[in-house]
């Protein structure tokens, strides 16, 4: 859904933080690397995702990852690669705070078979077939006889937003890497950040740091180290500020944003979600909340 992008645009213009941790990769690596080849395939990543970050992706969504860290083809990943992948794992270990949750299931409980009807329909990107909302049920351990109440099922829809939330950043890394060949070069990220702060200083910031986000110095930015800027989302809402020179934006000033970026107007529903009572000032929050709402 190319409206939730926007939100995740705003994260990459900020360059934040990388991501930090004290995982123990070879512990990791090798426990769940089943047949002992080496190397981890898409079925062991997602155990890893699923077990050790609490996380998921669908075993697809793992083969795509994959690739796009590898780039050599191959659909399998090294010990060395699988390190790298570091800033994907947290992005899908994250929980927003959702206090005005979505209303999956209320308080009833709800059979497997109907909560996975509505799991296909609010989260079509991840799930491209009915088997793939399996593969999660698998996991926790779950059957189509069961059935689960509101707490179990509000702790599966926050999974699946961290899934979204990467699977949008993977959609806004595949928008702006002009030439598809999976990674961005010097000009392709200027390009993108240009689009999104058009102020020059942002632009020479992006071109300074960008060597800093180059982890492994080869002149390209591929999606896991593209990934490293979303892992703080704080700052989000002063680049924001920012980026407007003001915390309240207009419609249209909106407008022009999306226009700039992704060609085109705002979508109309996109409008009454963001300003239903027609105030005329949005503001980062607003945007935010719009992107967490299925
Ligand atoms: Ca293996
Ligand atoms: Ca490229
Ligand atoms: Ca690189």
């Amino acid at each position: 859904m190319i409206s939730n992008k926007i939100v995740l645009l705003f994260f990459v213009a900020c360059f934040v933080e990388k991501c930090s941790s004290t995982v123990e990769w070879r512990e990791i690596f090798k426990r769940n690397d089943s047949n002992s080849d080496g190397l981890i395939d898409a079925v062991e990543l997602q155990k890893i995702i699923f077990q050790d970050f609490k996380g998921f992706i669908t075993v697809r969504l793992a083969d795509i990852y994959i690739s796009f860290i590898n780039l050599n083809g191959s659909n399998k990943i090294g010990f060395e690669q699988f390190k790298r992948m570091a800033p994907l794992f947290e992005i899908l270990s994250q929980r927003g705070n959702s206090e005005d949750n979505d209303k999956v299931n209320g308080s009833e409980t709800i059979s497997v078979e109907n909560f996975q009807v509505k799991l296909l329909q609010k989260f079509g990107d991840v799930f491209k077939k009915k088997i793939e909302v399996l593969e999660l049920f698998k996991l926790i351990g779950l059957n189509e006889k069961d059935s689960i109440g509101s707490e179990k099922s509000k702790e599966i829809v926050d999974i699946l937003r961290a899934t979204l939330k990467l699977n949008d950043l993977y959609g806004v890394f595949r928008l702006f890497d002009k030439d598809k060949n999976n990674v961005f070069d010097g000009e392709e990220l200027v390009e993108l950040i240009q689009k999104v702060r058009p102020d020059l200083a942002a632009v020479e910031r992006a071109k300074a740091q960008m060597k800093s986000y180059d982890t492994n110095g080869n002149d390209e930015i591929d999606f896991a180290e593209f990934s490293n800027l979303y892992c703080s989302p704080l700052p989000a809402e002063q680049t924001f500020e920012d980026m407007f020179g003001k915390p309240l934006v207009s419609i249209d000033e909106l407008n022009d944003f999306y226009e700039r970026l992704l060609g085109g107007r705002l979508p109309l529903n996109l409008i009454n979600q963001l300003d239903p009572l027609r105030k005329n000032k949005i503001s980062y929050q607003d945007i935010n909340k719009i992107a967490n709402v299925f």
